[in-house]
């Protein structure tokens, strides 16, 4: 009997039906996977081939400001060095109100320099690396909303003091149409008073943190683009180990390792040894450990799969290239997940480089901002993300939170898809295999439900049941005698509707496939694929048909006299083409 869940599975399944692939055997899928992958092996050997030849002949020089360093060196006073500090003699509730306010102790920034020094806590590996001679101007753009000015002050300042000025093209601020005062005509006076290179871009609404980065792409000017929340702090030559990667390849992009800015005392520490930036099935930021040879050259640049978001450089042309981020994502999260799937998937690297090393305040205990939108945009920008990037996995995502997807509209991405497509970017399983290898096994997913199990009882004969006959691989399956408890099928006998759409044997392994077009089609044993095709199969809870194939005309028979199962055009009047399907998804 179908239970009402069952039934809602069915009508889910019949919604979703139309995003099939057309009927592909497995030996043309396996085909066409033969040829992407030699396709890309020519272009990443020439790519390593042109990044070798780099590596070897051009010139590298210590960058080190040590002018600069040996200065902070002697620096003495509140906060200095990175160290903790307190406020003595002050007035309690305001602070309490101001840290509230921001999430982190904004009286104590104010009266903390802007210009402090921090602990050069990098690597010993890191202070004697020389980096190419030759590297391209960046665009540093911060983002802001309502963020505290001398803690904004210092972002900036600890980027003007601790880069190679002809490195730098601009420093941009966007103001994502902060509420607070003190960032309108002060910041401007601000500015004008102590920067030259600082330009302001103010939009006309509350945009989000993905729309304000957009805008400040659009008007920056360096060939690379690094972008910044705006509550961080650089460490000593920070930007050379950031822009080398991109010298060399083009579509490398490069995180520096995220430190600590302690929100309650503003002591500046590391985060943990360095790990590779990952995901779990609700999409919270995870990290994964190092590999093996991640370790034999802590100063080296490491692959990661997936970047924390806020701190990252890449090339202006390559960030073009893919659409930059998705302006459908509203305000605030998903687009790290977003960038880092397109940076992989088409034709880019996502590096951490340990000898860039930047600050950043997380944010403690604060009073709740109010809502911009009045709606979920977080989950919304999820499964945009999810709907354009991670085709069969994002079953997985949906799974975990259970009904909350089904309720969110993911708006159109036909841009989004389109850019994908234009891109001849890679899939998301190449992406899983090959980036994030290791991350199902540290954040299992979870399975989405059957849409329903059991045995296939022909209505013709109710005795009998579709069942494998031990046939083994490759081979058509029969008819016989159905397990006398349908409760508790035999495993011959035992057969799951599975949500990537294929009828499979509850061992989860092997799948009826037919490969035939013409009448009387056998359906034989073949492992499972989950890519539809000719294991797509669909059962019609009203008409008990058990159809096949992204056109549903051609239904599962049974041959009484033979035994033998066929597929054949569907014929609604045939009681051969009815089948109970032993129960509906109800549990
Ligand atoms: C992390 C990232 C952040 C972003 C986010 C997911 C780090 C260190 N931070 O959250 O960059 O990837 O995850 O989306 O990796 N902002 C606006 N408009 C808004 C909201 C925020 O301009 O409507 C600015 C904000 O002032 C800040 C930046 O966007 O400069 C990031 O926001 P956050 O600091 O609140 O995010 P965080 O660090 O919790
Ligand atoms: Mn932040």
């Amino acid at each position: 009997k179908l239970g009402l869940i069952g039934t809602i599975g069915i009508f889910l399944f019949l919604l979703l039906n139309n995003a099939l692939s057309p009927a592909k055997s497995t030996d043309e899928i396996k085909a066409e996977a033969r040829i992407q992958s030699k396709g890309d092996t020519e272009i990443e050997k020439a790519q390593e081939k042109q990044i070798a030849d780099l590596e070897t002949t051009a010139e590298r020089i210590d960058w080190h400001d040590h002018d600069a360093i040996t200065r902070d060196l002697n620096r003495e006073g509140l906060g200095e060095q990175g160290k903790k500090a307190y406020l003595e003699d002050h007035d309690r509730d305001r602070e309490k109100l101001m840290y509230r306010q921001n999430g982190f102790n904004a009286m104590l920034s104010d009266a903390i320099s802007v210009n402090r020094s921090v602990p050069d806590i990098r690597y010993e590996g890191c202070k004697h690396q020389k980096y190419l001679k030759k590297l391209p101007k960046a665009s540093i753009i911060f983002i802001f909303y309502d963020e505290h000015p001398s803690v904004l002050y210092r972002s900036i300042y600890s980027v003007l003091n601790r880069s190679p000025q002809h490195l730098l093209e601009e420093i941009i601020l966007v103001d994502d149409f902060s509420d607070r005062d003190s960032l309108k005509q002060p910041l401007d006076d601000y500015i004008a008073a102590n920067f030259d290179i600082v330009k302001v871009v103010r939009l006309e609404k509350r945009t989000g943190l993905i729309g304000a980065r957009m805008a400040g792409a659009r008007v920056a000017k360096g060939e690379v683009l690094i972008f910044f929340d705006s509550h961080i702090e650089t460490n000593y030559n920070w930007l050379p180990p950031l822009l080398e990667p991109i010298a060399i390849n083009p579509k490398a992009s490069v995180c520096p390792f995220i430190d600590v800015v302690s929100h309650s005392d503003f002591e500046y520490r590391a985060q943990d040894e360095g790990a590779r930036g990952a995901f779990d099935w609700q999409f919270y930021y995870k990290r994964l450990p190092l590999l093996p040879e991640d370790l034999l050259d802590r100063a080296k640049p490491f692959k990661s799969p997936i970047m924390a978001g806020g701190l990252f450089a890449i090339g202006t042309d390559f960030f073009w290239q893919l659409g930059g981020y998705d302006e459908g994502l509203d305000i605030w999260g998903g687009e790290q997940y977003e960038l880092s799937f397109k940076i992989w998937m088409c034709g880019g690297e996502l590096l951490d480089a340990p000898c860039s090393r930047v600050a950043h305040i997380y944010r403690g205990p604060m009073d709740s901002r109010k809502n911009p939108r009045n709606t979920d945009y977080v989950h919304k920008n999820y499964k945009r993300v999810a709907e354009v990037w991670m085709d069969e996995y994002k079953e997985y995502l949906y799974a975990h939170d259970e009904g909350l997807y089904e309720t969110i509209d993911a708006g159109d991405i036909s841009k989004q898809v389109a850019l994908r497509k234009q891109n001849k970017c890679k899939s998301f399983k190449w992406f899983m295999q090959n980036v994030a290898f290791d991350l199902t096994k540290v954040y299992p997913p979870v399975e989405p439900p059957d849409y329903a199990f059991g045995t296939l009882q022909s209505l013709a004969n109710e005795r009998l049941c579709v069942d494998t006959l031990n046939v083994g691989l490759h081979n058509p399956v029969g008819l016989y005698p159905c397990a006398e408890n349908h409760k508790r099928p035999q495993k011959n006998q035992n057969w799951a509707l599975s949500w990537h759409r294929d009828l499979r044997l509850r061992n989860h392994k092997e799948c009826l496939d037919v490969a035939e077009s013409g009448p009387n089609a056998k359906a034989k044993l073949w492992e499972c694929h989950g890519q539809g095709g000719n294991q797509f199969w669909f059962y019609e809870e009203n008409s008990k048909m058990v159809k096949h194939g992204s056109n549903l005309d051609r239904c599962l028979e049974a041959d009484l006299s033979s035994h033998k199962v066929y597929v054949n055009k569907c014929d609604e009047l045939k009681d051969s083409m009815k089948w109970q399907f032993g129960f509906v998804n109800s549990s």
